[in-house]
């Protein structure tokens, strides 16, 4: 396997990072997940938008233009060999002193990781998910900014392992006030009455690229969307509900906390969703060869 790393494909063995990275010491630093199907980079310039954004919230100065990130995602991905598969792309802080200050830290390091990723097995997607609601709360944005996709996932990992210990494969998170932020790593879509809800972006949601995807084909199948704030309650009396990310794609949710939602079976409206959402992907995107 290629990777990039500060600005040369390298063999997977010989990509390193130092141990004095901020990255690593401290969380300091932004990524990004990107999907890429049948030769091409699914939303490559929306992903390289928000990276950008990511960066630039936390005071993090690239030296690269979003064209350039862009082109070299595309290298790296051509390099592999691959038709599809998922992009990790990393920008930290860079190495500098111990310490907090990201001052010291005078050159970022970024780097491409162009390999697959499975996050449920293929059965969840027809059959739909059972999940949790974790105790872990979603960080208030003024303590962690929910729009900043950074690498301070331990919020997170901590949530993931409650599911797992709960024997499911992925839990809802609560904000400070109670309302559903989204899950660990996809973001949460109702349909109730005929309406497609999400909770808001200041309620603690990733504002996902697969999110804003789903917002476009609402409005290209005609179903009425409503973005709002949202308890357990209206998860549990939902009729239909389902997560959204890059690397989970769309996948059913059938139970939430042992309550069946709907039918307990994934509904119709998350089939057209499902559908559209492949046949999106798989015919649109940037070639990378
Ligand atoms: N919420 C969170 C907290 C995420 O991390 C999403 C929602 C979905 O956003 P997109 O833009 O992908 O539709 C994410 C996505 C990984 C990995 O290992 C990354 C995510 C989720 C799971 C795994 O790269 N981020």
């Amino acid at each position: 396997m290629k990777i990039w790393l500060d600005g040369k494909l390298v063999n997977e063995s010989e990509a390193k990072v130092s141990v004095f990275d901020h990255g690593l010491l401290y969380g300091d630093g932004v990524f990004e997940g990107i999907r890429f199907y049948n030769g091409r980079i699914f939303r490559l310039e929306e992903h390289i938008r928000r990276l950008f954004d990511s960066a630039k919230a936390i005071l993090l100065n690239t030296p690269w233009t979003q064209e350039e990130v862009c082109k070299y995602t595309c290298e790296t991905v051509a390099a592999n060999g691959l038709t599809d598969g998922y992009i990790r792309l990393v920008i930290t802080r860079g190495a500098g002193e111990l310490g907090l200050n990201p001052y010291l830290c005078p050159v970022p390091s970024m780097f491409i990781i162009a390999s697959t990723i499975k996050l449920y097995p293929d059965e969840t997607y027809q059959n739909g998910l059972a999940i949790i609601t974790c105790a872990t709360r979603r960080p208030a944005p003024a303590a962690l900014m929910p729009q900043v996709k950074s690498l301070n996932y331990l919020n997170n990992i901590m949530a993931k392992v409650e599911a797992i210990q709960a024997n499911a494969l992925e839990a809802v998170m609560l904000n400070e006030q109670g309302y559903v932020a989204e899950c660990t790593g996809d973001n949460l879509f109702l349909i109730k009455n005929g309406i497609l809800l999400t909770p808001l972006i200041s309620d603690g949601a990733l504002d996902g690229i697969t999110r804003g995807v789903i917002i476009e084909l609402a409005e290209k199948l005609g179903v009425p969307f409503k973005e709002c704030s949202l308890t357990r309650y209206d998860i549990y009396t939902a009729d239909e509900c389902f997560l959204t990310g890059t690397a989970a794609e769309v996948i059913p949710v059938v139970a939430l906390d042992r309550r069946p939602i709907g039918t307990g079976k994934p509904g119709p409206f998350t089939a057209r969703f499902l559908k559209a959402f492949h046949e999106l992907a798989l015919s649109t995107g940037t070639p990378f060869a």
